[in-house]
């Protein structure tokens, strides 16, 4: 059975300006293609972020040959009373994996909240290293493999947890990426994690405060300069499966 990838972003533009109001992705069988294709047209036309004036869908054909499979990472939860103690818990996760400067990269996370894809930034220069960095760094090609399981069949409700746990497994699997921070920039959408190969995925329950529109990502690199090229391919253009059997 022939496999897709689907890609769909929607967003609006206001005074000249645009915004992102959604943007998902999956990857199907031939058979589940014009389902999955309705469903993510119905999540960009209802969101909360607003009516999007502009939506793209693009579809691509997949060859077996060309995924790749990982396990999910392993799952914590932290609970926190607000963003600053949620700040604080990823202050120490940072600290744990021997990172330095801990409270600069924090406040540069802030920066990531206006773009589309995540900041790449380098661990210990705190170099800024996307090419376009209004855009940043999309992580794409990737989805659970749910195996034989039957996974849910509409995707118009955002699973927020599933999918970033399917973009953190990705991203955090490569070599010189040393860990994700992420804050969801959907309003009514207060955890967010920190992930790495060490830790796992650590969900932080809240992270930002309630009805913020503010989010972003932050992948942490160590590296030179031929690895972080090799590094922002794999993040832009490795297809991935990863192996959700063992989530709870
Ligand atoms: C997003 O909205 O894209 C980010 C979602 C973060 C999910 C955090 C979690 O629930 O574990
Ligand atoms: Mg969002």
């Amino acid at each position: 059975m022939k496999r897709y990838s689907i890609k769909m972003r929607a967003s609006n533009e206001t005074d000249g300006v645009k915004n992102h109001i959604s943007g998902a992705e999956k990857i199907v069988t031939e058979n589940e293609l014009e389902e999955y294709c309705a469903s993510l047209m119905k999540r960009a036309l209802y969101h909360s972020k607003g009516k999007p004036d502009f939506i793209n869908i693009k579809v691509e054909e997949i060859k077996e040959e060309e995924l790749l499979y990982l396990p999910a990472l392993k799952v914590t939860r932290v609970e926190t009373e607000n963003d600053a103690e949620g700040r604080q818990v990823v202050a120490s996760y940072l600290e744990k994996l021997g990172i330095s400067r801990v409270d600069e990269i924090i406040s540069i996370w802030e920066q990531s909240y206006s773009m589309r894809g995540a900041i790449l930034l380098d661990a210990d220069t705190l170099e800024r290293l996307e090419p376009d960095k209004e855009r940043g760094i999309r992580a794409t090609y990737m989805d659970m493999d749910t195996g034989n399981a039957q996974r849910s069949r509409s995707c118009e409700e955002k699973n927020h947890f599933n999918e970033a746990l399917v973009l953190a497994t990705k991203v955090v699997n490569h070599p010189n990426i040393l860990a994700e921070l992420c804050i969801s920039d959907d309003p009514d959408y207060v955890t967010g994690y920190i992930a790495s190969k060490e830790t796992g995925y650590v969900r932080i329950t809240k992270l930002k405060p309630f009805g913020s529109p503010n989010g972003g990502r932050v992948f942490l690199f160590r590296g030179n300069d031929k690895e972080k090229e090799e590094c922002i391919k794999y993040l832009q253009e490795q297809k991935v499966l990863v192996r959700m059997n063992e989530v709870q």
